[in-house]
């Protein structure tokens, strides 16, 4: 049993989340709020040098960041504990895998800094950014917060402002990739379901949102994670998605 830090709205926190739930990982989910989690994540996990991310998981016995990490850690106890039905990194297929998770990480830091970029002149989603816990009555006056909120993001993951179009262009340059191959393979990247097919089917959330059933986000929010610049280019990898989640996501 270990405890899972998570950003709910985030891509990378739900690779790890789907794997886990796939692998039957038993764990409890901690929302990370970034910046108020963060020291106290950095003490439990011991980690006084590098980035503190979420997702990261902690036990008693371990602590693993890093979304890839957690997805195969799960996987490799699920294949040693039971006679898993499913194998998300088949040996033979880990290295076209591990190039899979790359591709999926430039395609999310892009659509991550086109997220911040949209957020930073919207009221209403920087006021939803604000933790749960403040009262709607305040929020306004903590606006101020919300937007410092953004400009950590931008410090902490090194984006630019003034490159949305440079963003874009390195999503459709990654999706492209993922439609050739997709091609060429069937439905499935690999041939067969692997973690390489949820490390792509999340990029898709930075398009077009997958929807309340598997990542609620309120109409502000969610207005900010739309790029209908490659909603019409990218349809059917659109529906690919849907179609992955229907068959391998359960809720
Ligand atoms: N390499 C990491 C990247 C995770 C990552 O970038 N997480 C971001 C999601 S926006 C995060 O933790 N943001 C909150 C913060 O930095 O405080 C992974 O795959 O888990």
């Amino acid at each position: 049993m270990g405890e899972l830090y998570y950003l709910h709205v985030s891509p990378w926190s739900e690779k790890a989340r789907w794997a886990m739930d796939l692998s039957h990982y038993n764990y409890t989910k901690i929302n990370f709020t970034p910046m108020i989690t963060t020291p106290i994540v950095r003490i439990r996990s011991r980690n006084f040098t590098r980035k503190v991310t979420a997702p990261t998981l902690i036990s008693n016995q371990l602590c693993i960041s890093d979304s890839y990490n957690i997805a195969q850690f799960v996987n490799n106890k699920n294949s040693g504990e039971h006679h898993a039905s499913v194998d998300l990194f088949p040996c033979e297929l880990k290295s076209q895998i591990d190039e899979f998770d790359i591709l999926s990480n430039q395609i999310l830091q892009a659509g991550r800094a086109l997220v911040c970029i949209r957020m930073k002149n919207h009221r209403g989603a920087k006021l939803m950014s604000l933790p749960p816990v403040i009262p709607s009555a305040i929020r306004p006056i903590m606006l101020p917060v919300a937007t410092m909120g953004l400009y950590y993001f931008k410090a902490k993951y090194g984006f630019n402002w003034n490159k949305r179009e440079e963003y874009i262009e390195t999503m459709r340059r990654g999706l492209r990739k993922v439609k050739k191959q997709l091609t060429n393979s069937g439905d499935y990247l690999l041939g067969t379901f692997t973690y390489a097919d949820i490390a792509l089917a999340v990029t898709l959330q930075m398009i077009e949102p997958i929807g309340k059933k598997y990542i609620p986000l309120d109409s502000d929010t969610e207005s900010c994670w739309k790029t209908p610049e490659l909603k019409e280019e990218f349809t059917d990898l659109i529906e690919w998605r849907n179609r992955i989640y229907q068959k391998h996501r359960s809720t």
